[in-house]
């Protein structure tokens, strides 16, 4: 077994000034008040916030250009050529939302959802009608998640090359940047260059990493990683797994064994399933999920590559049909193309 350590004294030393500033923080606060990070957790960066949120809203727009020309642009051609809202709008509009993988359901009821409040407020200019359908697509994804609690564990899971290390790699540097102590525990033992991976994600995110030889028991890297991230009081442990869905009998003990080493061994963890799809499979990845969600009980979405598809509609399908939140996505290779998902933004770059 090799352990990765970068840093480690200076880590420390922000550690205890950090937890000195919890604590003091804790004390002042009222008893009700619970002692977490929301989920963007940019907002205990430095940075102007401002000036951040322009630059993440770039990146965002470069990243969904190609959906936003598939979509968007088809949309523009719609309305130029409507002169009056009738069923033959809304069949080519239902076309466009399924063209671009949101599914026959998803866009049907968007479609339905679109004619009641059109009908309500008796508009009949289409470029109205865009602003509506931007609205109830943001509403549809504007879903509630559990705020982060600390120490966590998020446990990585999809199917080979969706982007799991890559993912984690960006989430060890985006806690880390916002001053939380991650632990990488390299669980998809499979293949030792998943490992070599995410060691390299580790050096350049400066967290320490625990692994095992190829092959090895995923749970006892689990096991180690626990001990690591209690060692080092860490906030955040994130462990690859292999995720092998061509088993799913073989997936499901897996995960079963790594989940009973987490609850015997880390009581006091918040444990957060993520999901990793790829964005460029389409429906395929919207069955990957469902499949996933029966063997796992999984927190939450992580849709990567973005940036590769013109079909980003799959996100919308996949909070309306799974009803799971996407809580990050990657919308290119870079570091700082892992973003927590806003529906907002999300509907603003592709419309
Ligand atoms: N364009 C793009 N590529 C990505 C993104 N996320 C991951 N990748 C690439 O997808 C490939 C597979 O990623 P990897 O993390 O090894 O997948 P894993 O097998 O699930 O661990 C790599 O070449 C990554 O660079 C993304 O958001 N955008
Ligand atoms: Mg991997």
């Amino acid at each position: 077994m090799a352990l990765f350590n970068f840093g480690k004294k200076k880590r420390e030393q922000e550690e205890a000034a950090r937890r000195e500033q919890e604590q003091a923080a804790a004390a002042a606060a009222p008893v009700s008040e619970p002692v977490m990070a929301p989920i963007q957790e940019e907002t205990v960066r430095e940075e102007p916030v401002q000036e951040e949120k322009k630059g993440l809203f770039s990146r965002l727009w470069q990243g969904l250009s190609k959906t936003r020309t598939n979509v968007s642009g088809r949309v523009d051609e719609l309305i130029e050529a409507t002169e009056e809202i009738d069923d033959d709008f809304y069949e080519d509009l239902v076309d466009i939302l399924i063209m671009s993988d949101m599914g026959v359901r998803t866009s049907d009821k968007v479609i339905t959802e679109l004619r009641r409040r059109i009908d309500e407020q008796h508009i009949t200019d289409a470029r109205k009608a865009r602003d509506i359908l931007k609205q109830i697509l943001k509403d549809m994804m504007n879903k509630e998640r559990k705020p982060l609690q600390w120490p966590m564990v998020m446990l990585v899971v999809g199917v080979n090359g969706v982007g799991k290390t890559t993912t984690i790699g960006k989430l060890a540097l985006r806690f880390k940047d916002a001053r939380h102590s991650v632990v990488l525990a390299a669980a998809d033992t499979f293949r030792a260059a998943a490992a070599d991976q995410l060691e390299i994600w580790a050096q350049r995110a400066q967290v320490p990493l625990v692994r095992h030889a190829e092959g090895a028991d995923p749970a006892a890297v689990v096991f180690d990683g626990i001990k690591k991230a209690q060692g080092a009081e860490a906030d955040l442990l994130i462990v690859d797994t292999a995720g092998r869905l061509h088993n799913k009998k073989n997936l499901m003990e897996e995960l079963r064994k790594i989940s009973r080493i987490i609850t015997r061994e880390y009581e006091n963890a918040d444990v957060r399933t993520l999901l990793v799809i790829d964005a460029t499979t389409g429906q395929n990845g919207l069955q990957q999920a469902r499949e996933f969600s029966e063997v796992a009980d999984v927190s939450g979405i992580v849709l990567t590559k973005l940036d590769g598809t013109a079909k980003g509609g799959i996100a919308v399908a996949i909070m309306e049909e799974l009803g799971l939140p996407v809580l990050y996505i990657g919308v290119g290779e870079g570091i700082e193309d892992l973003q927590a998902f806003d529906a907002e933004a999300f509907v603003d770059a592709i419309f």
